[in-house]
């Protein structure tokens, strides 16, 4: 089979660079290694920045996300006692917006067959060839059968642990990474939200975040060692902690209730430059990393599409390379930023195991800036809902 992009990955990066493709006339194929179900119970993301809002509009894949999503103006740091509220709306002018990372990938699927987008799922041993050429292919087994699909590009969006960036010569690229000592326990349960903000607490116990998917369902996290099992927090230990963590004035609002899911994420910083290699693209997860302090991940994911899709539109139907070239630098600049944001949102609102006393007191020092100077509120604020691509 021959096509124009063969993309690796249906998360949000594969799923919409296929959308933005197919919506210019670009052929395309996307390669998923798991099951369209086992895709859509992977709870992830909360929280879209306008950026990703708006190329689904772009797309005109949103008529749910418009009708459900949560229009929020602003959200709430907590430091053990008080809630500082940064007023997103009113420093910046604009709103994120809380829709689960689950529906916009179920729209995007919803949205496929219409749009001519396949999509082939449970396709085993993804090989990446001949990436350096302008005739790169791809190879994988389904149905006990290898299939090739020749291409002009390919699309590395299969996130951290795909195959794509493992394709790239260890002389042609760079890591750079941070694991951090602790995870983030989260719990998803159909109760209604503590508070119709978000809230971010840093507590002498650690670290606290209140959220929710909709008016009838919270997603709440907290931080625990990496040597803590999910078996360690029974429900109520959870809901205990999270009271304590949160502070007074969210505790006497939480409604408790059974976990529909609960797991342990752990937390990583990690780039890899470049984002491209000859004939072979990276985005989304599959080049780099956040922790999901500040709800970055899925974010970058479609900032990086929103520029590949017009660098690829820009050589399909204009014959121009430009884009092609300035891909990975246009991306990185935006990646290091949010990596930037991700990581001081991190060091302000966790305790780290090297901490002493004098760490403590710069988080104290820093959060009591943050609550008396506007400057500093819009800083976090146009960080938060998204620098402009
Ligand atoms: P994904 O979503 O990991 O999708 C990659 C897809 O590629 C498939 N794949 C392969 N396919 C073929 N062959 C192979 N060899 C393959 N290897 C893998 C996988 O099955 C998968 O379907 O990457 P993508 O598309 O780049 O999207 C990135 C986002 O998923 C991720 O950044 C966010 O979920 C991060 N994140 C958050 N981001 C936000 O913007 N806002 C948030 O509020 C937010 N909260 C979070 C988060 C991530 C979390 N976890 C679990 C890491 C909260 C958590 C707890
Ligand atoms: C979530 O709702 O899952 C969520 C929200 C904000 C974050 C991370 C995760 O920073």
């Amino acid at each position: 089979m021959k096509t124009e992009v063969a993309i690796i990955g249906a998360g949000p990066a594969g799923l919409l660079l296929g959308h933005l493709l197919r919506a210019e006339g670009i052929e395309c194929v996307i390669l998923e290694r798991a099951s369209a179900d086992y895709v859509l119970g992977r709870i992830r993301a909360g929280v879209l920045e306008r950026t990703t809002t708006d190329l689904m509009h772009r797309l005109g894949i949103d008529e749910r996300l418009k009708k459900e999503g949560l229009l929020e103006e602003g959200f709430c740091l907590a430091d053990g006692e008080r809630l500082i509220r940064i007023d997103t709306l009113a420093l910046t002018g604009k709103h994120v917006t809380v829709y689960g990372q689950t529906e916009v990938t179920r729209d995007l699927m919803g949205a496929a067959p219409e749009r001519g987008l396949d999509i082939v799922y449970e396709a085993e041993d993804v090989t990446l060839h001949d990436v350096d050429s302008d005739a790169p292919y791809v190879t994988y087994a389904k149905d006990g059968r290898t299939h090739r699909i020749d291409a002009r590009f390919i699309a590395g969006c299969d996130g951290y642990h795909g195959a794509s960036r493992r394709a790239v010569p260890a002389s042609a690229g760079r890591s750079f990474e941070r694991v951090h000592p602790f995870g983030w326990l989260g719990i998803l349960a159909d109760v209604p939200p503590c508070h119709d903000e978000l809230i971010y607490a840093n507590h002498a116990n650690g670290f606290a975040l209140a959220s929710m998917r909709s008016k009838t369902r919270s997603r709440y996290y907290i931080d625990v060692p990496l040597t803590e099992r999910v078996e360690d927090w029974p429900d109520e230990r959870l809901w205990d902690e999270l009271a304590l963590r949160l502070g007074p004035e969210a505790a006497a609002r939480i409604t408790r209730g059974p976990a529909i899911e609960k797991s342990i994420a752990p937390l990583r910083s990690f780039v890899f430059e470049p984002m491209r290699h000859g004939s072979l693209f990276l985005a989304g997860d599959a080049a780099h990393i956040v922790p999901p302090t500040g709800a970055k991940g899925l974010n970058l994911a479609a900032s990086d599409v929103a520029y590949l899709s017009d660098a690829l539109i820009g050589f399909f139907r204009r014959g121009c390379n430009e884009g092609i070239g300035d891909y990975s630098a246009k991306a990185l600049a935006r990646v290091w930023k949010c990596e930037r944001f991700s990581w001081a949102l991190t060091k302000l609102m966790h305790r780290f195991p090297d901490d002493g006393p004098f760490e403590r007191r710069m988080q104290v020092a820093e959060l009591d800036y943050i609550a008396s100077s506007p400057a500093a509120q819009t800083a976090i604020a146009e960080n938060y809902v998204g620098i402009p691509l």
